[in-house]
């Protein structure tokens, strides 16, 4: 296991963004799993642990997806970013992920003007050559074809039908040198080649401060192995405009510049900054106090990205924040890799709209399902280390022998056995009864605190979830040991201090569990009585103090009755 070994520094702020995912569909597991629960995971976690945390995501509005997806459903790219934004939002707060600000690009006040500043900033100080080079064109549409309106099979790694930007296998960027056998999407014809004049950005300019970067900063080993590779092959130059007609303007007056717009992956990355102004004229009452947060040495920042947006953030992006020099270097990037999917009975197979090989979050939660079930269920496969698989007849299984019979089933036996064999509080125990059995089980909640606390700092949120519900096992067996409806009746007191252990642990569990299970655990603190001092993750492992009223114990997880139970 590879360790990040990542201390919160005391008194940092941290904002934490999500890649933005282009307005051009909606959101499945995979983007789940790739960006966005991790995100809210560990803001959630900081937040607990007292930390002044900032999210900032928002929809990717441009580029060459958001035509294609107009040209698809007859409408505009305006109007399909627009749609799109609103569904992906109320997808990610149906799943409990809150965004402090979700913004979109295409029509946050800020984000052109800064992008444009951005660009124009890097011009003046000479970072761009300005080149003509042949680039794909349709002669029977008359149009010039950018990224994604050509596709053709990857010449790294051979794998057929990818995007002309990039290949979805090998993660590395694709252009008219190393794309084969090139078709337009406009008109399914072979492309031909045009030239055309462009911005080029020479990346291998910043060769050594990307290699710096890298060196210190927070970030998965794979990712550090995969990027130093890229940069021993050597950094080229990347053109930084488009012939597209859906765009941030190029802001010169060079007339060559004119119809040309900026990359989209030039502008979509300064859409954490222009969000986090939006965010600051909403919360400070002033845009600029966004600069609080991305040019303090008492910020670190931190990007959750899917594996296919690595070379843009661990390259690109830092290039482009090395050459403009207002802003500060993101303290980590923290990259998960592609959840696959399995349907039963069927092959692993990459997710995928067109063969119905995804779970879309607004059709799981249409169809009932609970938001902390399907968290659940991606966290403790969370893909942190290499690609796994998704299988959603897991979620049955997921729900009732896992969450159901291990946390649910022990709230509920030892809050109804309190109330209705001991008393209508939390009993009181006498340290003086302490066993060695207690004192052991004590001595694996601390423990249990510690390394989960450890797990959390490091980014391992798989390993976190885990370890807690293997700890909910321990004190299930705890409970059957101890077996309290027998004890009952021949040593009251007893059973008051073994009781009194595992409320506990209840307790530990409804703190430590609430970055991954944030509904459930208002639940659970409900039941509990706690304070929101008591819900801080240092307080997870402190004592909860006896003679507190328990209520009726709530379901936490109502069974799921699998397709072809008997009723
Ligand atoms: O892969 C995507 O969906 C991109 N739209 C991610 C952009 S991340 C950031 F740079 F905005
Ligand atoms: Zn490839």
């Amino acid at each position: 296991m590879t360790t990040l070994t990542h201390k919160i520094s005391s008194g940092k702020n941290v904002l934490i963004t999500a890649a933005l995912p282009y307005a051009n569909g909606d959101l499945h597991v995979g983007h789940i799993a790739g960006a966005y629960l991790p995100s809210d995971i560990y803001a959630r976690y900081l937040r607990l642990q007292g930390v002044n945390v900032r999210t900032v995501c928002g929809s990717d509005d441009h580029g060459v997806a958001m035509v294609l997806a107009a040209l698809k459903e007859s409408s505009t790219p305006a109007a399909v970013s627009a749609k799109y934004h609103a569904r992906q939002k109320a997808a990610l707060e149906g799943i409990g992920i809150n965004f402090d600000i979700y913004g979109a690009t295409s029509r946050n006040k800020f984000h052109t003007p800064l992008s444009q500043k951005f660009f124009k900033k890097l011009f003046d100080q000479g970072c761009f050559t300005k080149k003509s080079s042949e680039q794909y064109y349709d002669s029977a549409k008359a149009s010039f074809l950018p990224d994604r309106f050509v596709r053709g099979t990857c010449g790294y790694c051979g794998t057929k039908e990818q995007n002309g930007d990039q290949c979805e296998n090998c993660g590395k960027e694709l252009d008219p040198t190393v794309l084969k056998d090139a078709r337009s999407v406009l008109s399914g014809e072979p492309v031909t080649l045009k030239q055309t004049v462009h911005w080029f950005l020479d990346l291998s300019k910043f060769q050594a401060q990307v290699a710096h970067w890298l060196d210190q900063a927070i970030i998965r080993q794979h990712t550090r192995s995969y990027v130093k590779g890229l940069l021993a092959q050597g950094l080229v130059e990347r053109s930084m405009t488009r012939d597209l007609d859906w765009g941030i303007p190029v802001p010169l007056e060079d007339p060559d510049a004119q119809g040309k717009v900026l990359y989209v992956w030039f502008d979509a990355p300064i859409g954490y900054i222009s969000n986090s102004m939006e965010l600051a004229e909403r919360l400070d009452g002033n845009p600029d106090a966004a600069n609080e947060w991305w040019n303090s040495d008492k910020t670190d920042v931190y990007h959750f990205i899917g594996e296919d947006n690595t070379i843009f953030h661990t390259i690109i992006w830092i290039a482009m924040l090395a050459a403009e020099g207002d802003y500060c270097l993101p303290r980590g990037v923290i990259v998960n890799h592609f959840l696959n999917f399995q349907k039963p009975g069927s092959e692993v197979e990459k997710m995928s709209k067109s063969r119905g090989t995804a779970v879309w979050i607004s059709e799981y939660l249409a169809g009932g399902g609970a938001p902390d079930v399907l968290r659940y269920a991606l966290a403790i496969i969370a893909p942190e280390e290499s690609r796994s698989v998704f299988n959603p007849a897991d979620l049955v299984a997921r729900n009732n022998s896992e969450l159901g019979a291990t946390i649910g089933n022990l709230f509920q036996r030892i809050i109804q056995f309190t109330r209705s064999k001991v008393s209508p509080e939390i009993p009181a125990s006498d340290p003086a009864r302490f066993t060695d059995l207690d004192k052991q089980f004590m001595a694996t909640l601390q423990r249990c605190h510690e390394e989960v606390t450890a797990d959390m700092n490091d980014f391992h949120f798989r390993d976190a979830i885990t370890k807690l519900l293997e700890f909910g096992r321990v004190c299930n067996r705890y409970v059957d040991e101890q077996a309290p409806w027998k004890m009952i009746k021949v040593d009251p007191e007893q059973t008051k201090v073994s009781l009194a252990m595992l409320f506990n642990a209840l307790k530990f569990l409804a703190v430590a569990l609430a970055p991954f299970l944030p509904d459930t655990t208002e639940k659970m603190a409900q039941m509990l009585g706690l304070s929101k001092d008591e819900r801080l993750w240092a307080q997870a492992s402190t004592p909860l103090p006896a003679g507190r009223e328990l209520i009726e114990p709530m379901i936490l997880f109502p069974r799921i009755e699998a397709e072809g139970d008997q009723k």
